[in-house]
């Protein structure tokens, strides 16, 4: 819309800015009390782990006192840490769960 020697508006396409969300590790503890079977039933439900899957990261757990069953979103992760805290209370087992920034 100008005249000559006016001025020239200048289109600057901005690159859409596609922040990558943070993600967090949900880490299971080790404990003398809780059962094996519990936890492998646990990583199948809430995790949605295969068996064998569920039982690997479980013993990897059982034999090391730390373990990694998943990688999320910070909400995502929060939700499946409440869940496992929920239902280990519920069930009166000692375990424990926490996330860590990866
Ligand atoms: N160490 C527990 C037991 O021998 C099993 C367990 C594994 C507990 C992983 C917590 C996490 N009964």
């Amino acid at each position: 819309d100008e005249k000559p020697g006016g001025n020239v508006a200048t289109i600057v396409k901005e690159k859409p800015k596609a922040k990558r969300p943070s993600l967090y590790k949900v880490l299971l503890l080790n404990d003398d009390y809780t059962p094996q079977e519990f936890v492998v039933w646990l990583l199948e439900a809430v995790f949605h782990k295969g068996h064998d899957e569920a039982l690997r990261i479980m013993l990897h757990v059982h034999n090391h006192g730390v373990g990694i069953c998943g990688v999320y979103t910070y909400e995502v992760a929060e939700t499946k840490v409440a869940q496992v805290l929920e239902l280990a209370r519920r069930n009166e087992h000692p375990l424990q769960c926490t996330m860590e920034r990866e």
